[in-house]
């Protein structure tokens, strides 16, 4: 690539605003220069998008595929500059003609094709691939609309969609219809015996789409690699065109890829959900197997040029059907096509929660994907049979794909691939001795770790450039392009200039978000206040309704003893509960009549603000995150896989409140048990309960005069608004044994928030705390990560 100069990108930049839009640049609007600053910056890595296709094929160099159902980019306008390393210059040369680079950003729309944790890991990893050097490419759909936009009106959350593809089309995306496939779904099939007695399967009344990929750069960080993510729309082909009469018909078809279902770590079971995962991963695979081919090696050996990567379950038929071309389409046998399938396949569990465990019935699964249906029952049986004799039986019986007419795709994934990896230490763990025992009995050798990473470009340099200047100037700058130079700062962590020094960047980072409330919410946020962050999908697990007990406490602390001497708290939440999640949708609603009450109640001072910012998402995170002095990560023990925004509020100074729950186990042997709060129960505390039965929420209720007054703040008029919510909830926690146990965890809880107000008047030792968690936060880096998986997973480095 040449290199670019300021004169130069001005002439081109002006050029093409000419050619696309017939405007000068004082006239062009935000959106018009962003799209043509996209385009630039798309042509400008175009040789070396091409020259990294070229080699890869030309070296026949193994290549993995991220399979996901879900990619969460957020905007990329910023990652992009940043890699190319060409942020500073086009930041200044766009300032010479009086372009200001933030308005550009904003106009960039966030690229929210996924719920959560999940689908924002998989970006990372897009981040991370090229970054490395790895070949390593994402499969997935292109969704033209992303997860719904959040209004809140009346306190309650309103869903509206997410209309994020201009009708131009993303500016990072190019499409290629050259590369089209179909896929067909529907109908009937049987095998037909051939004269050499092979068994060849004959189609039916099937229903074929056509499958159309966009390809959108993804480029490495400061190296001139560009990888690619594959996303698959829907069309409808011309050459069965007569398969779809009605405009209702061909609605149905574009449905295909028109939305990303709205749960997080929960399943729907729609039909529409199991076309949509067979549709991608049929395109995926398709293509893979065909660009294999090309290179005339033996088919059954294709584990040698291929990785498969199934993210979730969600893509886990890319097992039968990798078998199915193979066998039907390239003429290999099953023991053959098995044994190859089972090298190229591996899958991440991302969740214990068993309502996330995806199953099918067999009777839809037939139905939609008739083919696929039959390979999974070969499958079974032969499992079964190579097991027999061997193992107990009910450890067949309970690790087998079909039971009880339901098609069980994590005993899929695990049975059709050699490498299964949990999320963090606790996770990976909890697969083992429980979730995934039987499993383990039958295959050790596929399980390992991986625990998740972060961006860290994005999450440091991007996101927080106060504190980035900052650490330029403490340690150099090549923390920038080597995280684990951070460690630096061990050295500087009682230094009062340097703890003064973030603590100015933290409060600037604040000011910026209080700005945002108030131009949002019209709420003043005092920023000498905790700012306390709880951001995350809204989930009963999750526990944001111990905090809002906590809140409460607090409330009533203050309204008892009006004068009480406490440090200010500015409570912020962030969360988008699942549409069709009741009980989310209450906390909701709670939280934000707790932040009317308290927010207009004179007679506290400001000492308790509460602010719910709707639609969070990752441009808002961006902003969130840098700003926060408290990290809420506070779900039940052994419930949260991993979690990741808990790496990204670590990296950006705040300090974690936290149980020892996922990654927070790791970030707690990073930093040392000082500095980090750690409450509540462990994992093992939890499963004795389960184990023992003997969880009594009510007793609790009713021996601990502190819990039973907030508990009763929810259905005695204390939150107005919230009848019939408020009475919900208690009965959650008392009526129904309070699954979650947030009850038993309260009282260390607000013990150790207490710990946090104190330690914060203290402000030395708090900001050594914070200078702790970003010095020992490089551990966290997705590119880490991402070389785990490439080294021992995907065998592609
Ligand atoms: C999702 O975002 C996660 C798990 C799921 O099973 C589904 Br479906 C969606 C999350 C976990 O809850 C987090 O703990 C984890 O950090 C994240 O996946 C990435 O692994």
């Amino acid at each position: 690539m040449e290199q670019l100069t300021k004169e130069q990108f001005i002439k081109t930049f002006k050029a093409q605003l000419h050619t696309d839009y017939l405007v000068d640049n004082n006239e062009a609007t935000a959106e018009e220069h962003f799209r043509t600053l996209g385009k630039l910056i798309k042509q400008y890595v175009m040789s070396d998008w091409l020259r990294r296709r070229d080699e890869i094929v030309k070296e026949q160099k193994k290549t993995a595929y991220y399979f996901s159902i879900e990619f969460l980019p957020g905007k990329m306008l910023q990652t992009n500059l940043l890699n190319l390393g060409i942020y500073d210059l086009v930041a200044e040369a766009l300032a010479d003609i009086n372009v200001d680079i933030n308005v550009l950003v904003e106009a960039e729309r966030d690229m929210a094709l996924g719920n959560g944790g999940l689908g924002r890991l998989a970006s990372c990893f897009m981040d991370s691939l090229p970054t490395i050097g790895a070949p390593g490419f994402g499969n997935g759909i292109r969704y033209k609309y992303g997860l719904f936009k959040q209004r809140i009106v009346n306190g309650y959350q309103v869903e509206l969609p997410d209309a994020w593809l201009p009708s131009e089309g993303s500016v990072w995306e190019t499409k290629k219809p050259h590369s089209a496939v179909d896929v067909k779904i529907y109908g009937s099939v049987y095998l037909a015996p051939q004269e050499d007695g092979a068994l060849k399967p004959i189609y039916e009344n099937v229903k074929t789409l056509h499958a159309v990929p966009y390809d959108v750069i993804q480029i490495g960080f400061n190296n001139g690699v560009v990888n690619n993510l594959r996303l698959w729309d829907v069309e409808l082909p011309e050459k069965y065109e007569l398969d779809y009469q009605t405009l209702a018909d061909r609605r149905r078809v574009e449905d295909i890829t028109s939305f990303l279902y709205p749960d997080d770590s929960s399943r729907d079971g729609q039909a529409m959900r199991l076309i949509q995962e067979y549709f991608m991963v049929s395109a995926g695979l398709q293509t893979i197997v065909a660009s294999y081919a090309k290179m005339h090696l033996p088919m059954a050996k294709i584990h040698e040029k291929v990785a498969v990567h199934i993210n979730d379950t969600h893509p886990a038929m890319a097992v039968p059907e990798l078998m199915r071309i193979l066998m039907d389409d390239y003429g290999v046998k099953w023991d053959d096509a098995w044994a190859t399938t089972c090298k190229v396949m591996s899958y991440t569990n991302h969740t214990v929660l068993s309502e996330a465990l995806e199953k099918w019935d067999t009777g839809l699964f037939k139905e939609i994907v008739p083919r696929i249906h039959q390979i999974v029952g070969e499958i079974d049986r032969k499992f079964v049979k190579e097991w027999a004799g061997k193992v107990d039986t009910g450890i067949i019986d309970r690790t087998r794909i079909v039971q009880n007419n339901q098609i069980h795709m994590a005993n899929l994934a695990i049975i059709g691939g050699h490498s299964v990896n949990g999320v963090a230490k606790l996770h990976t763990e909890l697969l083992i001795e429980d979730v995934l025992k039987e499993f383990y009995v039958l295959f050790p050798e596929k399980f390992n770790n991986k625990t998740n990473g972060i961006a860290q470009r994005r999450w440091s340099q991007i996101a927080n450039p106060g504190m980035s200047a900052l650490l330029d100037d403490l340690i150099g700058k090549g923390w920038r392009s080597n995280i684990h130079e951070l460690s630096k700062l061990e050295a500087l962590l009682t230094e009062s200039d340097v703890q003064s020094s973030f603590y100015q960047v933290k409060q600037a980072n604040k000011q910026k978000l209080a700005d945002y409330v108030k131009k949002t919410l019209d709420i003043d946020l005092p920023i000498d206040a905790i700012f306390d962050v709880q951001v995350k999908r809204l989930h009963a697990y999750k526990r944001q309704l111990l905090n809002v007990m906590h809140i409460i406490k607090l409330y009533q602390d203050l309204k008892a003893d009006p004068g009480l001497e406490m440090t200010p708290r500015v409570f912020i939440f962030g969360a988008k509960a699942a549409p069709g999640y009741h009980f989310a949708k209450s906390v909701i609603k709670i939280i934000n009549e707790l932040a009317n009450l308290v927010n207009y109640d004179t007679s506290l001072n400001d000492k308790l603000k509460v602010v719910f910012l709707e639609n969070y998402n990752v441009s808002l995170a961006e902003l969130i995150v840098p700003a926060a002095d408290v990290s809420e990560q506070i779900s039940t023990a052994g419930k949260e896989a991993s979690g990741t925004s808990n790496m990204k509020f670590m990296m950006n100074g705040a300090l974690t409140l936290a149980t020892l729950d996922g990654a927070n186990i790791e970030i707690k042997d990073a930093v040392g048990e000082d500095n980090i709060v750690i409450f509540g129960m462990d994992k093992d505390a939890v499963y004795a309960h389960y184990d023992k039965h003997d969880y009594n929420s009510r007793a609790i209720y009713d021996s601990d005069p502190i819990i039973k007054r907030v508990v009763d703040a929810f259905i005695d008029g204390t939150i107005p608004n919230t009848h019939y919510e408020g009475h919900e909830i208690w009965d959650a926690l008392i009526s129904y044994n309070d699954e979650y146990f947030l009850l038993e965890d309260f009282t260390d809880y607000a013990e150790k928030q207490a710990y946090i107000s104190a330690l914060y008047q203290d402000k030395n030792s708090w900001q050594a705390k914070v200078i702790k968690n970003i010095a020992n936060s490089g551990r966290f880096s997705s590119d880490d990560t991402i070389e785990g998986y490439a080294k021992d997973i995907w065998g592609i480095i």
